[in-house]
Formats: C-alpha cells, sequence, structure tokens
C-alpha cells in the first residue's frame, strides 16, 4: 500500500471513529442502491447513507432488501437525509436475478386475455420462487376482459396448489384491495409478461406510496432507469413491493436435482409416497400415484406437462455438467 493511500485510510478510520461516536444505531431497509449510496427506509423517512469503512475494505455488497444496521447522520441537503452504514444484518434469502435479498413474495402477474395468460411461464416462476423460499402468489388481472367461465378454468388448475390467488382489473378496481392485502407487511417482487399491467397495478395501488421514496425517484431520473437497477417502493413502512422485468429469459434453477422437482409442484406433494417405486419420476413408471391423480382430474394437465418439460431442461442441466 502506498504512502498516500495509508493516509487516506487513516484519515477514514479517524473520521469513522469520530462518526461511531455519535447517534444510535437503527435497523432499516436498503430499498436501493446507486452511485455508490444505498437508500435506507427507517421509520417511514429515507435516508442516504455511505457504507462505513469496514464495510468498503471487506467489499460487502448491499442488495435493496438487505437489512443494516446504520446511524443518522447530517442532512444532504434541504430535504435529504443522510446516514452511515455500520452493519449488514443476516439474510433470509438472496436471489442472483433479479438482485434482492429477504424477498418475501414473488407475485406472478398474468392477464386473463391481451395477452393469453402463459401457464408454463406461470409454473416455471412459481418453481423458480419456491426453490428460493418465496411464496409464489398468482394474480390474474384483466379480469373485465372475460367471463367467470375463464376464471374458473384457472382457479380450477391452480386450487390444488394452495398458491395464495386473486383476480382482478386495473381498469374496473375488481381484486385491487384483495391485492393490497395481499402485498401488506410483506417485501414482494412483481413478475409477468410485457403488457399483462405490471405499471398499472403499481398505479392502481399507488396513491399511497412512500413520498420519501418518490421523491428518491424524481431526482435520479426515474424516466431513465435501466433494468440494471432495482428499486423497492414502499407502500407502508412494512410493505415493500418491487416491479422488476427480466424474467422472461427464465430457465429452470441450474441446481435442481430431478428428484427434487416434484416436490416443488405441491399438488403433487401428498401423493409422492404412493408411487410404486421411491425413485418415480412419475413419467412412464408403472402404478405412478400423480399419473392416477392427473387420471382422475386432481392434478391438472397443464400442470403436469410443464412438469415433464421442466423434467427434461433439468436432465439435459444435470448432463451438462
Ligand atoms: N382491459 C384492461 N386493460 C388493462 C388492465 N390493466 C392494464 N391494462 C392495459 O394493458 C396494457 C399494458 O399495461 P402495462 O401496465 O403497461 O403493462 P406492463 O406489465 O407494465 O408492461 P411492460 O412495462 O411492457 O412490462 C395497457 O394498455 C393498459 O392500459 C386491465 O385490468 N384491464
Ligand atoms: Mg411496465
Ligand atoms: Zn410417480
Amino acid at each position: 500500500m502506498s504512502r498516500k493511500a495509508n493516509k487516506k485510510e487513516q484519515h477514514t478510520q479517524t473520521q469513522d471513529a469520530v462518526e461511531a461516536l455519535s447517534g444510535d444505531l437503527h435497523e432499516g431497509t436498503i430499498v436501493k442502491g446507486y452511485s455508490g449510496f444505498y437508500y435506507v427506509s427507517f421509520e417511514g423517512e429515507l435516508y442516504e447513507c455511505s457504507l462505513r469503512g469496514k464495510n468498503r475494505q471487506k467489499k460487502v455488497k448491499f442488495l435493496p432488501g438487505d437489512k443494516v444496521l446504520f446511524r443518522i447522520g447530517e442532512g444532504v441537503d434541504d430535504d435529504t437525509r443522510g446516514g452511515a452504514i455500520e452493519e449488514l444484518l443476516p439474510r433470509k434469502n438472496e436471489l442472483v436475478r433479479p438482485p434482492v435479498a429477504n424477498l418475501d413474495q414473488l407475485v406472478i402477474l398474468t392477464a386473463l386475455a391481451d395477452p393469453a395468460p402463459d401457464l408454463r411461464l406461470i409454473d416455471r416462476l412459481t418453481v423458480f420462487a419456491q426453490w428460493n423460499e418465496v411464496t409464489p402468489v398468482l394474480c390474474f388481472n384483466k379480469a373485465d376482459l372475460v367471463n367467470q367461465e375463464a376464471q374458473d378454468k384457472l382457479k380450477e388448475i391452480y386450487g390444488p396448489t394452495g398458491f395464495p390467488m386473486v383476480f382482478c382489473s386495473t381498469v374496473t378496481g375488481e381484486g385491487i384491495e384483495e391485492v393490497k392485502a395481499l402485498l401488506h407487511g410483506k417485501f414482494s417482487v412483481l413478475a409477468g409478461n410485457s403488457g399483462v399491467g405490471k405499471s398499472s397495478l403499481m398505479n392502481a395501488i399507488s396513491d399511497r406510496w412512500n413520498l420519501a421514496t418518490g421523491h428518491v425517484s424524481e431526482k435520479l431520473g426515474r424516466g431513465r432507469h435501466t433494468t440494471r437497477h432495482v428499486e423497492l417502493f414502499q407502500l407502508d413502512s412494512e410493505t415493500l413491493l418491487a416491479d422488476t422485468p427480466g424474467f422472461s429469459t427464465l430457465t429452470v434453477p441450474e441446481d435442481i436435482k430431478r428428484e427434487e422437482l416434484s416436490r416443488l409442484f405441491p399438488e403433487f406433494l401428498d401423493r409422492l409416497g404412493d408411487c410404486r417405486f421411491a425413485t418415480c419420476m412419475h413419467k412412464n413408471e408403472p402404478d405412478c400415484a400423480v399419473k392416477h391423480a392427473l387420471a382422475n382430474g386432481e392434478v391438472a394437465q397443464s400442470r403436469y406437462d410443464n412438469y415433464l418439460a421442466f423434467l427434461e431442461e433439468v436432465i439435459q442441466q444435470e448432463r451438462s455438467f
């Protein structure tokens, strides 16, 4: 290390020591990282925080959703409060894409029409969510465009999974309160194909977005956002939501093994012990309890077909290692 760098390091350490003396530690949540700063939400306010020296040195990577201990510092300007992040708290989970931590739910938004539901994508996302210990929530939008029959068909397919399910329309407002209730107190990511109504849904519930977050978005030029930045929005102090693109090219998780896949289909779970072979992949084996359930209409054909498609992908991935 050069003398100059050393000096700089000393200076930083002294500064840190001074900072450490002032102010209490608070537990906040990172809602966004942006050009070296992290925006920490705490009791309904947002703080523009720098990292303390030791965190910079350790090259700790902080993610939106991370819980941190921080100290409130001087104001950055008239309407921005400053702070310093002291410590990263343990994570419940961590996703690579989108890069977030401590996610509770993946809200899979699907349009009932225009575009038509993509059941393969829904099932792929439910596998992805459960593999990461995140609850999938099925949200069907544009209910104004279809009749009851179309909704009933989806209830029949997904009822047996036990996943939380809601039907809504951002045009008529139907089901929007139910969506809010599902989001309440949780950190959710919104996923779904282009045109299903992700932005419309955000807007339908946005009259209660935390103003501080809106302020930062404005300041950073939200219109110029690229998909590389994940930003969390706050419905209230405990409710976080992120609208993030980049799910459409998703493949089956790489580290998943073929015998683990069926456990990610909840309606298969109770039956797995009843297959004749303990190693049953529920494909061509005789006396398969999953195929029995399929024949009885207790497992939907589309769910079973998608299971087989993913099984094929998992086997291909196993071979390529
Ligand atoms: N009929 C009807 N149209 C809707 C509804 N919700 C959204 N739309 C329309 O669907 C189109 C797409 O909605 P967006 O909210 O932009 O969809 P998005 O998921 O954000 O799309 P991307 O940003 O491209 O990923 C718009 O023309 C909306 O007006 C709904 O509940 N009913
Ligand atoms: Mg959008
Ligand atoms: Zn079987």
